[in-house]
């Protein structure tokens, strides 16, 4: 019996000091130490021995047990150590590598220009208002001026839904709607989209997009209309550009002007983007109009005006160099990931 309980702790210390990971370890515990292991078979067999070899047998298996336990715990805690080690070295993030390339998309440049006007007048203290793209006739033209035998609401140029319903042909209306519901001080701007009746070529489309400001207030003049509409210029195209007005008419503005800026292309000189003029025409504005401030509830005599509009569409043509209005809508992915 005693060789057989030595030859047991040779191959259990031989085996376990070699064993390569924590479940042949668990393999080898159950085999030598569990309940039906070879080391609690030979106790079982210690009835046969007579009465004088039992405690010596017995001390000798406990001795036997004590130290595989003993190398167990040690080896477990070694290979413990050794399979996180493990773990650290493969499973390592490396944070220095370069990501993945992320396929990100870009705003359409009718919004960029959009963002980049309403971000310099919202710091210039502006509030954005919008309003519907469906209008009544009374607040896209009536209110604003425009009588009914005006040619702007023939039916060759403007969208009618009904008699009184129409696709709004500017985003004046929305500036009425403000003006009838608020006391002054105003001072808004209304960027959106704007319908009119126009066959498609490079520079017409019958759906486009218009920003308008509008400020009512106390003692508001053309001084004030002036200065807002150059810093305007000048944030948005740079701080060298000139700005003109010239004479022009409006039914909704008196007295209306157009605004042209030096061209922010060659400063001035000529070249393509200008037509050789050195300017390029910017926008429409004026003192708004007595009848209007009348027919939204607004006291002329006491209030005055101004309102601009301008086409998003020509400020980004020329921004951006686009020459065919029709690219900014068919909306090809190769031509829009370039701005
Ligand atoms: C242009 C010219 C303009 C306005 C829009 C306006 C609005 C109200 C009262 C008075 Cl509520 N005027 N808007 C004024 C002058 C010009 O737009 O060429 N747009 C494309």
């Amino acid at each position: 019996m005693k060789e057989e309980i030595l030859k047991i702790k040779e191959n259990s210390l031989a085996s376990i000091k070699s064993c390569k990971n924590l479940k042949e370890l668990n393999e080898l515990k159950v085999k030598y130490l569990g309940k039906k292991g070879e080391l609690t078979i030979v106790l079982r067999g210690m009835g046969k021995l007579n009465p004088e070899e039992r405690p010596i047998m017995g001390s000798l298996v406990n001795q036997v047990r004590d130290e595989l336990n003993d190398l167990v715990k040690e080896k477990e805690k070694e290979l413990k150590k050794e399979e996180l080690q493990k773990r650290l070295e493969t499973e390592n993030i490396d944070v220095t590598e370069p990501s993945k390339k992320i396929n990100l998309g870009s705003y359409h440049p009718i919004t960029q220009i959009i963002d980049e006007v309403t971000e310099i007048f919202l710091g210039m203290g502006y509030e954005i208002a919008d309003g519907p793209e469906v209008e009544k006739a009374i607040y896209n033209f009536d209110q604003l001026n425009t009588p009914p035998d005006h040619p702007a609401r023939d039916v060759q140029d403007t969208f009618y839904i009904t008699e009184d319903i129409v696709l709004r042909s500017q985003t004046s209306p929305v500036q009425a709607r403000v003006m009838e519901k608020q006391k002054p001080p105003i001072k808004i701007i209304c960027p959106g989209a704007v319908y009119r009746s126009d066959s498609v070529d490079a520079t017409h489309s019958p759906v486009f997009h218009q920003i308008e400001g509008l400020v009512v207030d106390k003692n508001i003049s053309m001084t004030d209309l002036k200065g807002t509409l150059e810093m305007f210029a000048k944030k948005c195209l740079g701080e060298n550009t000139k700005i003109r007005f010239r004479p022009h008419h409006f039914p909704f503005t008196e007295p209306s002007a157009e605004a042209d800026v030096s061209c922010f292309v060659c400063g001035g000189k000529g070249c393509r983007v200008c037509k050789q003029e050195g300017w390029i025409e910017l926008l429409g504005c004026g003192m708004v109009h007595p009848n209007v401030l009348k027919n939204c509830g607004i006291d002329p005599e006491e209030y005055t005006g101004f309102a601009f509009g301008f086409g998003v569409e020509r400020i980004a043509m020329a921004k951006f160099g686009i020459e065919d209005m029709r690219l900014l809508f068919e909306n090809d992915v190769r031509f829009l990931k370039q701005f």
